[in-house]
């Protein structure tokens, strides 16, 4: 099914809910830049998402400034540090992006997903 970009854009998502506890969720890694947690849809038998704690603007890939560099680092490389410890024998990290990359949430996140044979091309 194809998705709809939120008209809210820009406004606080229900990961900004998660991030203020305001709506529960199961903890998967906590730092001071990001968050982690179980993904509510999980599309394998690990599947978390990977979240800056300060969003700044950040609600798609496309919309990174340069000077967020470094967040974008450190949400991919902690996906693949969450990814080994979870799925030794393999993962897959995904960045759905607008309308046609299928992103529903406009609040930038990485999602890790593995424990299972993934296939390609994606859906
Ligand atoms: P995307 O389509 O890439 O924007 O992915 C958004 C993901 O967010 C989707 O896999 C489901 C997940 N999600 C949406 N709402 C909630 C929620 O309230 N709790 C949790 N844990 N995950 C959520």
């Amino acid at each position: 099914m194809l998705k709809t970009a939120a008209s809210t854009e820009g406004q606080p998502t229900i990961f900004d809910k998660i991030l203020d506890k305001t709506i529960p969720s199961t903890t998967v890694h906590d730092d001071d830049l990001c968050y982690a947690f179980a993904d509510i849809n999980p599309q394998g038998p690990f599947h978390c998402l990977v979240i800056p704690k300060n969003r700044d603007g950040l609600t798609r890939l496309s919309n990174a400034r340069e000077d967020q560099k470094e967040i974008l680092g450190h949400l991919m490389y902690t996906a693949g540090q969450l990814g080994k410890a979870n799925c030794p024998e393999g993962f897959r990290t995904v960045v759905n992006e607008g309308v046609q990359g299928a992103q529903s949430v406009y609040h930038i996140h990485v999602h890790v997903i593995g424990g299972r044979q993934m296939t390609w091309p994606p859906g």
